[in-house]
């Protein structure tokens, strides 16, 4: 059999964004369109030819269609082996461990996160290097100038393979396993908690504990490790079946759109801890009774009590962070003498720190935390992590671990509002009025707030020396607040402008107020300097977390 070459024209807008190519699913089913992007990695990675590719998606609507198509292009391209999920399915952090563990060259992994699926919906493609971690833009930027210029890509005429039975199959001389997608993941992360510990905790009667796999793809790798291997109750885990179009929802794991486990968790407090996790299973939302976990929060008490769980008893050797999380971490670090990384928004920026060592545990505002264990986000891996500090801690809740954690370090309030699909123009205006603000506001005030810097952020990547310019505005009160905007990296409508504001709280006596009553003057002056609402006609923010 010799691969067909099929003529094409490159298409417009194939650059990745914060996390790979996402766009409509229409865009995605045009002709040509999926193997344009396909055929781009394919022709500037050369090491997957003669090598292993790894690849499974969310479960999303077009998830089937694009396996079946990528299979075809990849035997047509050299690859010798291929490793796919059953059904098609592996959330991201368990296509990282696969690619890691069995020294795959690379992967593509289908999956638009947290947006919306189903026909109407949006479809993403994201290609991960031998580290089991998203491309770094170098690697992205080459794939894109590809996509510029791509005019042909190659692929057998085969029949679609049975993909939902573990088995080997060919195609031509590729070597297609279809693999059991949560296995490899559910052994690793048995390597790093006390799962006897976490099991005693689950089966307590008073311990009233739910996850919430939102129809995304976390279900089946929820049921095998909190049900299977920890012994919880059946009905702790809902929503576990993973659907094309997430039961219409947005599965995403906040108080916005995780609405009812809030309400039950943090407002009804009729459950002692909850969590929820996203479309591709790398986000997680922390909740205990009567409080939700700000992800910032989660970040820094996993750092502080690392040593308590087995993977990380011998202590962790940094942690990162993304530029607009709090810091929350930073305040750990200093008191903890450990290494602390701030790094641009986006998983990529954390490969080259964890491969060299420097940190163990890094994580995002975006309800993103992770470690070392893989080279992508980890939404399980943080809810067994939490379940593994309280079995660790008797008699502690989520509540008295965040209390004492605060008194410990200060608490950092903080918020994330986003205004989505806002007009690109007036989005871009909006923030080029505070960029072009920044010189002057160094030694103004804020209320009571002095104002220590401001600039865009720009970061030197420590162990390549590679520069990303252009990766958010800041505003900075030393190490009181900070106002921070950019625009999301992820949409596929309009813009989307995220505000982040941070403010910090030393006296332990006002540590339990109100979130966005604490941070409305930050608020307030971030509305004078971009002019956002009065421009994009909105009264205020679509999404606050
Ligand atoms: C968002 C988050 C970012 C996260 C990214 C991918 O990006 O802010 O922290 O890494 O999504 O996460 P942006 O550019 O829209 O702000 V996921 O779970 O959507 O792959
Ligand atoms: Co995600």
């Amino acid at each position: 059999m010799s691969p067909r070459e099929v003529a094409i024209t490159p298409f417009e807008g194939q650059k990745p964004g914060t996390s790979g190519l996402r766009k409509k699913v229409n865009v995605f089913r045009q002709p040509g369109y999926l193997e344009a992007f396909v055929q781009s990695v394919f022709d500037t990675q050369a090491d997957l030819r003669g090598g292993t590719l790894v690849l499974g998606g969310d479960g999303r609507f077009f998830n089937r269609q694009a396996i079946q198509v990528i299979l075809r292009m990849a035997a047509a391209n050299g690859i010798a082996r291929i490793l796919v999920g059953r059904a098609g399915i592996l959330s991201t952090p368990a296509a990282s461990a696969v690619i890691r563990r069995h020294g795959a060259q690379g992967g593509l992994v289908l999956s638009a996160s947290h947006n919306p699926g189903g026909p109407d919906g949006d479809f993403g493609i994201k290609f991960n290097v031998g580290n089991g971690g998203p491309a770094s833009e170098s690697v992205t930027e080459a794939i894109y100038q590809r996509t510029t210029r791509i005019d042909r890509y190659r692929v057998f005429d085969y029949h679609d393979l049975d993909l939902d039975h573990v088995s080997l199959q060919h195609i031509n001389s590729m070597a297609v396993e279809v693999i059991d997608p949560v296995d490899d993941y559910a052994a690793l992360l048995e390597t790093l908690f006390d799962f006897d510990a976490i099991r005693a905790l689950i089966r307590r009667p008073d311990f009233r504990f739910r996850f919430d796999a939102m129809h995304a793809v976390t279900g089946p790798y929820a049921k095998r490790l909190l049900i299977e291997m920890l012994g919880a109750p059946h009905d702790a885990v809902i929503n576990a079946e993973p659907k094309e179009d997430f039961g219409g929802h947005h599965p995403d794991p906040n108080p916005a759109h995780a609405e009812e486990l809030y309400r039950e968790t943090v407002l009804e407090g009729r459950l002692d801890f909850a969590a929820a996790s996203d479309g591709d299973g790398d986000r997680n939302m922390i909740l205990g009774k009567d409080i939700a976990v700000s992800p910032s929060d989660s970040l820094a008490v996993l750092a502080a009590n690392a040593t308590l769980v087995p993977g990380y008893a011998k202590g962790i050797a940094g942690v990162a962070r993304s530029m607009p999380t709090s810091r929350a971490a930073d305040a750990v670090a200093a008191g903890l003498e450990l290494a602390c990384f701030e790094t641009p928004t986006g998983w990529k920026f954390f490969g080259n720190l964890l491969d060299a060592g420097r940190i163990t545990l890094c994580g995002e505002e975006s309800y993103g935390t992770s470690s070392a264990h893989v080279r992508e986000k980890d939404g399980l891996w943080a809810v067994l992590f939490w379940l593994n500090l309280l079995a660790a801690k008797p008699g502690e809740t989520v509540a008295s671990l965040l209390d004492a954690h605060w008194r410990r370090f200060g608490r950092h309030y903080y918020s994330r509002h986003d205004y989505e699909a806002v007009d690109g123009k007036v989005a871009a205006a909006a923030l080029q009025r505070l960029r072009d603000a920044l010189p002057g506001l160094p030694g103004s005030r804020i209320g009571e707030l002095v104002i220590t810097a401001a600039d865009d952020f720009a970061y030197t990547d420590p162990i390549d020396r590679s520069v990303s310019t252009g990766q958010g505005l800041r505003v900075v009160c030393g190490e009181q607040a900070r106002v921070i905007a950019r625009l999301s990296g992820t949409g596929t409508e309009g813009a989307t402008v995220r505000l982040y504001f941070e403010l910090f709280e030393s006296d332990p006596a006002h540590q339990h107020d109100d979130v966005q009553a604490r941070i409305a003057p930050l608020v307030d002056f971030a509305e004078r300097m971009t002019g956002l609402r009065a421009a994009s006609g909105r009264s205020g923010p679509d999404v606050v977390t």
